[in-house]
Formats: structure tokens, sequence, C-alpha cells
């Protein structure tokens, strides 16, 4: 297994649109795993291939307290929605940035699992906001898109001053760009 490098915001790889997967395979499952590893090392509770510049439709997401819940998620698609949450959300693409977002509570969502089985499932709450997020990513959206542009303005030169500073001390890691 391996630990991924993610990217960062403004990274422009971060706006690209995933392409399905055409064939689940072992090259699938491996990245699959180092979603799980680099996830869970963040820490985080989801991750979409893209933030780890692979640009193909594969997520994995795990909401629970101790890693008991993992989900992979390989060309989803929502196909229901309903109620409305207003979450904050982080994103390890944008470290250190949590903001309220609103979005359906509760969604159902089709996928093929990582042995390319389809199947559906519902999910309301944390995963529901979570799952919305990582789909999004695989549509080049971030969470900061649904902010003001003054409050991405902002964002944009917070991380770029952080990461300026980190290059500066010496203290940057595989995680600045
Ligand atoms: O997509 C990502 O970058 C992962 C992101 C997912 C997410 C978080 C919150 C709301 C919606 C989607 C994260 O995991 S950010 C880190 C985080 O929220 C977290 C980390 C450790 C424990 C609990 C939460
Ligand atoms: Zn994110």
């Amino acid at each position: 297994m391996a630990l991924l490098d993610i990217l960062h915001f403004p990274d422009k790889r971060l706006r690209r649109q995933a392409r399905p997967v055409e064939e689940v395979n072992e090259d699938i499952r491996q990245l699959v795993r180092d979603m799980f590893e680099t996830m869970y090392d963040a820490p985080g509770i989801g991750l979409a291939a893209i933030q780890v510049n692979v640009p193909q439709r594969v997520i994995v997401v795990d909401v629970s307290e101790d890693k008991s819940r993992p989900l992979v998620l390989i060309n989803p698609e929502i196909t229901n929605l309903g109620g409305v949450e207003s979450m904050d959300e982080g994103c390890l693409s944008v470290p250190g940035v949590f903001e309220k977002v609103e979005r359906a509570d509760r969604i159902t969502v089709k996928a093929l699992n990582s042995q390319g089985v389809e199947f559906a499932t519902d999910a309301d709450g944390l995963l529901a906001v979570c799952i919305q997020h990582e789909i999004d990513h695989l549509d080049g959206k971030l969470f900061i898109d649904y902010l003001s542009e003054l409050k991405r303005h902002r964002i944009r030169k917070k991380l770029s001053k952080r990461a300026r500073a980190e290059v500066q001390s010496g203290s940057g890691s595989r995680r600045v760009i």
C-alpha cells in the first residue's frame, strides 16, 4: 500500500472532470486500497481519486469513528435526494478551512463496488453530505465554490501565505503544492 500525495486548492488539476471507470480491475482495487490508507492517514472521512491526481470516478468514504464502515463508490450516481441540511465541511484539498454548506440531507446513490458489482444505498446526515462532497470532486467542484467570491479570495490568500511560510521554514511536506 502507499500514501498518495493530495492536491491542494488552487491546483487546476482539481478542476478536471473525472472519467468513468470502464473496468474494475486489480489496478482500480490497488488505487482504492491506497486511497483508504491516504484518507485514514490524513485523517479524513472521504477522498476522491481526483484529489490524488487520478481523474477517474472513484471515491472512498468512512464516517465512522473507528474505521469500521469503509465504503467504496465507483462511478457513483445520485438517483434520489431529499431534505436540506447545512453542515460544516472541510476538505483535504483545502486544509484548515471549515465552512457551512447547504446540501440534501437524504440521498440514494448507486455505484459499482470493488468487485464491479452494481449496488444502491441510502444515506443521510454526515454520510449523505460526505458522498455529495466527494461526487462534486469528480465533477471538478470544491465545497468553497458554494461560498462567496470574497470568502474564496480570502481562503486562496490564506493557503498561499501558509504554503510560502512552509517553504521558507523548510517545514514543507509532501502535502505542500
Ligand atoms: O474530500 C475530502 O477532502 C475529505 C473531507 C470530506 C468531508 C468532510 C466534512 C464534510 C464533508 C466532506 C474530509 O474528510 S475533511 C476532514 C474531516 O472532516 C475530518 C477529519 C477527521 C475526523 C473527522 C472529520
Ligand atoms: Zn474535499
